[in-house]
């Protein structure tokens, strides 16, 4: 094997938007993006055409060098980039010269054969989170991991890799954040001080250039803004896959579906989503219905949606060889599939046995794709749940010698599920006109564009909950905040106790999905005895009550990409204790609401409040932040914290989403020394028309200092669906006039003296 380190600066030349720099080595150019996102690519065969899959913004067209005869700096408004000419080495400082994050002196960009790595300076309070659907703690200093999409059914609480790939995270030290996103698709590795008598943290790839972006935001929340601005947010969600939703494998025919439906309905459990797992399919052939077990798909998703229902169906990319399926045989006739290296067709096999395997990196077989939807899309489904994506086969170890287009499998593994997501979304969009659903297992850095994600095959057992929570924590620090877990864990069969309180965790997990592996007991929230059902039917109710304020946080989503569920180190970066092992699975829901998870065997919990006032919801009673306080967590009460100022709105209590609620929007005060804003959002829920200022949307503000709460006159030209607002607060005591406010609903500023 070759080994070579990055070394002297032979040539420095300015080329329109690019600084380029040569060395024996290498070529490294430099990019601005932004005053706070700056990109270095090193490479030894850099591609002109220079395509990214995650990212879509270009960089600033200008920008100025200062150079010296052993140094050149790149200088924005919050960055300056000092570069070492030789060895060649890269040091990102902030505008007023605090360090940020630089090069290892010793090995700074190497190659170790085709692969490359970039080893970096470890500073000794540095911290990392970041990187996605990864297992471990926040803090992911002192691990290692590899992104290499992987089908991990049976996964542990430490397996690595799993199935997706986001390799962005954020480094905390001195005081100081940066983030670095790696934008390279073969397989990479991340060191954060492992393995370096902590002197040093590395990432890299087995092939390909280093290339990444480096931000340079002085907060977690301003970084994620940045990563998201420059790999793309979210669309609003459709409002139906923000209610509960219930899956399994499988459901196995339509009357079933209907009757599971139905007994929500009977129970008054709150309901929105029903999925038909693998066994609707005729064979498992994709796009085909079983005409014996789903005789009349129209019929039956109409009965679905007169009930209030929708429907999600299955989709894996596996094609099956078979003359006479439509797919195969359209696939075949244009050459959309993978192939072997002399042009035949790869097979892999999969559920349906033999399988090929599109090349959804054309834009013509994901047209193609998208358009066979309609199988789908005719008779109403308006889900589509691409499993399988990594991709997986039986086995596991597809040949890296098969080929997708002139690529082989190594290069585009890694981000094969989130083209395949991409397909479905654009297809099923341009057939339906609304915003279709999309749940991928697979993705890859801006997967958010297109689709939500779920961690896959998880374990119901208390670490599981856990760790589940800490990934979707962990996803939303990466763009993804429409994100799910398989409520009650996948495989195995939850304890009554540990299905109640992952349904109550549920209530805060973006995505609230109750799935379960074939062979598993029933799941549905009636399966565990009167008791724990009138829980269940008590929490999912509060998670439909909370609609408004969940719809708001995802509009939050959508314009600045931060997530619905936060790890608290995006607010307290700085507070050491919530990277305590103990306290690094809470997190906040939205801007005000804590949630501190509780494992199935304890009924009281420690619970560390950062500083400031909080309020427990339900009681109201009073916590001093800044430091933990043991609370009571009976099986039917998670511990839930409102922080003092916290403006929470609320509506009644429906069965499915599409329900009309009492009209009356119920906003929460809760009372505080420092003033708090909370932007109010709304539209149809469906369509595309926000895009077309079809939305209401207002800024509720408490504000103690005058004593009042203020709604700022009503955005947009969609008009409310509430026709009053009932005003609560909580905390007040007597010094408030009134402690509740009921107001008709008017578009003009409304001012509350309280
Ligand atoms: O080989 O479709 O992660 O959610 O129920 C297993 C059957 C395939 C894996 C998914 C799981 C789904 C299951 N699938």
């Amino acid at each position: 094997m070759q080994f070579e380190i990055l070394g002297n600066t032979e040539s420095v030349s300015k080329q329109n938007n690019q600084l380029i720099i040569k060395t024996a080595e290498a070529i490294a150019r430099v990019w601005v993006y932004s005053p706070t996102v700056v990109r270095v690519n090193i490479s030894k065969n850099f591609n002109t055409a220079d395509e990214s899959f995650a990212v879509i913004q270009k960089p600033e067209n200008e920008f100025s060098i200062e150079e010296s005869g052993s140094e050149i700096k790149v200088r924005t408004d919050a960055l300056e980039l000092r570069i070492q000419k030789s060895s060649l080495r890269f040091s990102f400082y902030t505008a007023d010269g605090k360090e940020l994050s630089r090069d290892d002196e010793r090995f700074g960009v190497n190659w170790q054969g085709s692969r490359v790595i970039n080893y970096r300076k470890l500073y000794p309070d540095e911290k990392f989170i970041g990187l996605g659907e990864k297992t471990g703690d926040l803090n992911r200093r002192g691990s290692s991991y590899v992104n290499w999409n992987s089908d991990v059914p049976l996964h542990g609480i430490t397996s690595d890799p799993l199935y997706e790939t986001f390799p962005f995270f954020i480094g905390i030290h001195s005081g100081l954040t940066y983030g670095l996103f790696l934008d390279n698709t073969h397989k990479t590795y991340f060191d954060f001080g492992a393995t370096t008598d902590n002197q040093m943290s590395w990432f890299g790839a087995d092939d390909g250039d280093i290339n990444y972006y480096f931000f340079g935001a002085q907060s977690v929340a301003e970084i994620i803004k940045d990563y998201t601005w420059l790999t793309g947010r979210m669309e609003m969600p459709p409002m139906w896959s923000l209610g509960y939703q219930q899956c399994r494998w499988s459901y196995m025919s339509a009357q079933e579906i209907l009757d599971i439906a139905q007994t929500f309905r009977d129970h008054n459990i709150p309901a929105d989503v029903m999925y038909c797992d693998i066994d609707y399919m005729d064979g498992f052939k994709i796009f085909t219905w079983n005409n014996e077990t789903f005789p009349d798909p129209k019929s039956f998703i109409d009965k679905l949606k007169s009930m209030g229902f929708r429907l999600v169906t299955i989709v894996d990319p596996g094609i099956k060889v078979e003359q006479g399926y439509k797919q195969y045989d359209e696939g075949v006739a244009k050459g959309y599939f993978a192939t072997y290296p002399n042009g035949e067709n790869y097979v892999g096999e999969v559920w349906p046995g033999r399988c090929h395997f599109p090349d959804f990196f054309r834009e013509d077989v994901r047209k193609w794709w998208g358009e066979s939807f309609t199988a789908l899309t005719d008779p109403g489904v308006e889900g589509f749940w691409n499993d399988m994506n990594e991709p997986a086969a039986w086995g596991q170890n597809i040949p890296w010698m098969v080929k997708f287009g002139d690529k082989f499998m190594p290069e585009v593994r890694n981000v094969y599920g989130m083209e395949m997501a991409r397909a479905t979304y654009d297809g099923t969009k341009k057939i339906s006109g609304r915003r279709p659903f999309v749940l991928t297992r697979a993705a890859y850095s801006g997967t958010q564009r297109y689709s939500a994600v779920w961690t896959g095959d998880n374990s119901a057992y208390d670490a599981h909950m856990l760790l589940g929570q800490r990934m979707v924590n962990a996803l939303g620090i990466t763009g993804m905040s429409m994100v799910g877990v398989d409520i009650g864990g996948f495989t195995g069969d939850p304890t009554p106790e540990l299905m109640v309180r992952w349904n109550s965790l549920g209530v805060y997990i973006p995505m609230f999905r109750n799935h379960a592996m074939k062979g598993m007991k029933m799941r549905e929230p009636w399966r565990f005895g009167e008791d724990n059902e009138q829980i269940m039917r008590k929490d999912i109710e509060w998670r439909y009550r909370l609609l408004p304020y969940l719809y708001s946080s995802f509009y939050q989503s959508h314009t600045t990409g931060l997530p619905v569920s936060r790890t608290l180190a995006i607010e307290y970066t700085f507070d050491d204790t919530v990277y305590n092992d103990s306290y690094q699975n809470q997190f906040m829901f939205g801007d005000s609401l804590l949630i501190c998870p509780v494992i199935s065997t304890e009924s009281s919990v420690y619970a560390y409040l950062p500083k400031g006032e909080w309020y427990r919801l339900g009681s109201d009673e009073k916590y001093e932040g800044g430091k933990d306080h043991q609370v009571d967590a009976p099986l039917g009460n998670l511990p839930v914290f409102v922080k003092a100022g916290g403006i929470l709105p609320l509506q009644s209590i429906i069965q499915y989403t599409d329900e009309k609620t009492d009209g009356i929007l119920e906003v929460n005060v809760w009372n505080g020394s420092e003033p708090n804003t909370f932007v109010y959002y709304e539209d149809d829920g469906s369509s595309y028309d926000y895009e077309k200022g079809s939305y209401h949307k207002r800024t509720i503000t408490f504000d103690p200092y005058t004593r009042q709460i203020i709604f700022s006159a009503a955005e947009g030209s969609y008009s409310s669906k509430f026709e009053q607002i009932k005003l609560v607060l909580h905390g007040f005591g007597s010094e408030a006039k009134v402690q509740e406010h009921l107001i008709d609903y008017s578009n003009q500023e409304i001012e509350i003296d309280y």
